[in-house]
């Protein structure tokens, strides 16, 4: 039995709790803001003790072991006090993955496509017949599952902050999508540290494991490069060079895929799959592999990825009406996700985009916008910095702040043929909650005012 303390109160901390008191540990959770109502009754149901509206540090110091939720920076005083003192601090994740038993695991990382992907891999596994459950940074909590249910495979989707508190963790197959800049403000500003946090999604790999990853991503090529120590089958993905590996590979050419593992392999017409678009080229390549290595067959794994609809606020169409297509991408929250909506749009485009910047290089969305997008409708308090980087790339620029300012402006200039797409690439936080909400409200007046 174990001394342990949970940081964060949120849905990787009630989990870790309710998991850490089931298998015999001491526990007690510390939250510095407030404990939502429906973990405080779970939390109550099991026993836990818990605390909430500060962090009672003498108590947090006397831990053996800290699980800290993923959302606490290092720069948190807790955190730091914790560190002087060698406290191991580790991820729900490398938490639960103690008490998971003989499940496996397939593991998505990277900077997008985290979210589309495991949904996809979730469906192939599920509508396979597989015990499967979806967890990580996605859903409920994986260890609340594991303290719950008893499942064969876990599809665990995994940010660079759940990855940074694993360390004997192995993904059974380890997926990894892309890595361009994101999140550098928990990184102090070094995109190499944020590269290195992905990259742990390698670690303790051992032959027998698989490793999903994209061939084309840059980043990722020259870390491989750097790591004579690799021993897991490697399954590289592309559309631009064809990348053969012993194991198995992906290729897209001519708007088709062939994935194969092993001496099975599945062929997949990307103009028939509902989700668009090179970036879900990828996704549905990093899928197919992904779910093949764990033993699918390609059959299943074919039927699957046509059946597989867009996730929310991911290029999901909200409704036609006069010609006029309404996508929300809201959760395109960074320049690569929205390089990539650009890249899909087959037809003139009224793009909806800003809020906060995060230090924004929108430099490679000029080209797709020069040739795209008719009209760019600013939404946000300060529009500053897409106006002036836009005027005179597109042939009009409309600085909006609110949604319905922006809807109306969007209206007015779309014509019958035209798409008008929201895709931000800004956080969502100065106009609206999150970017669950913004997409919500762009649905809603779709609804309400075509
Ligand atoms: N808190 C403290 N002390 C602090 C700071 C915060 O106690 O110093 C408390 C807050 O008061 C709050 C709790 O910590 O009650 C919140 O913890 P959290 O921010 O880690 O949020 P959770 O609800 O536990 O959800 C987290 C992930 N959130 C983040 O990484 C920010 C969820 O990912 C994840 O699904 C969940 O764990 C289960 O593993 C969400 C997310 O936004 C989807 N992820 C980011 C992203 O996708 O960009 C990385
Ligand atoms: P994540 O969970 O990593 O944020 P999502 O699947 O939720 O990824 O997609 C986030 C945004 O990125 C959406 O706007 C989506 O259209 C876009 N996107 C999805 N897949 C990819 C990809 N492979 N590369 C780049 N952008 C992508």
């Amino acid at each position: 039995m174990k001394n342990i303390v949970v940081l964060g109160g949120g849905i990787s901390g009630y989990g870790s709790a309710v998991l850490a008191k089931k298998k015999g540990h001491k526990v007690f959770l510390s939250d510095a803001g407030r404990v939502a109502e429906r973990y405080a009754r779970v939390l109550d149901e099991w026993g836990v003790e818990w605390e909430q509206g500060g962090h009672t540090m003498e108590r947090i110091l006397a831990a053996d072991l800290v699980i800290k939720s993923p959302g606490i920076p290092e720069k948190a005083d807790v955190v730091k006090r914790l560190r002087e003192q060698s406290t191991p601090i580790i991820s729900e994740m490398e938490f639960a993955s103690k008490y998971m038993g003989k499940a496996r695991t397939i593991c998505i990382t990277g900077s997008n496509g985290k979210t589309t992907t495991t949904s996809l891999i979730y469906k192939i596994m599920r509508d396979a017949g597989v015990n499967v459950a979806l967890g990580g940074n996605i859903g409920e909590s994986f260890a609340y599952q594991v303290a719950t249910a008893e499942y064969d495979w876990y599809v665990l989707e995994l940010s660079s902050f759940q990855l940074d508190g694993m360390y004997d963790f192995r993904a059974d197959v380890g997926v990894l999508m892309n890595i361009t800049p994101d999140h550098l403000d928990r990184y102090d500003y070094s995109f190499q540290n944020y590269v290195d946090s992905k990259m742990r999604i390698v670690q303790n790999q051992h032959s027998r494991n698989y490793f999903v990853y994209s061939a084309d991503d840059d980043v990722i090529a020259a870390e491989i490069e750097k790591r004579a120590d690799l021993r897991m089958r490697q399954l590289p993905f592309a559309a631009k060079a064809a990348v053969a590996s012993g194991a198995g590979d992906g290729f897209l050419s001519g708007g088709e895929f062939t994935a194969r593992v092993g001496d099975k392999e599945v062929t997949i017409d990307t103009q028939k799959m509902q989700i668009k678009g090179l970036h879900n080229a990828y996704n549905a390549m990093a899928a197919a592999l992904a779910t093949m290595a764990a033993g699918v067959e390609p059959e299943n794994v074919e039927r699957s990825i046509y059946e597989f609809s867009p996730v929310e606020h991911r290029l999901e169409p909200a409704g036609e009406k006069d010609g006029v297509l309404w996508i929300n991408d809201s959760k395109a929250t960074n320049v690569d996700s929205v390089w990539y909506a650009l890249e899909s749009m087959t037809r003139p485009t009224v793009w909806i985009a800003g809020g906060t910047d995060k230090g924004n290089d929108y430099e490679p969305l000029k080209g797709f916008a020069r040739e795209k997008v008719k009209a760019l409708i600013c939404m946000g308090v300060d529009n500053d910095k897409l106006v002036r980087e836009f005027t005179g790339v597109v042939p009009t620029v409309v600085s909006t702040s609110s949604l319905d300012e922006a809807m109306r402006a969007a209206k007015a200039e779309a014509t019958e043929g035209d798409v008008v797409l929201l895709s931000p690439a800004c956080a969502s936080f100065d106009l609206f909650k999150n970017y669950e909400q913004r997409g919500q409200l762009f649905k809603e007046w779709v609804k309400q005012n075509l």
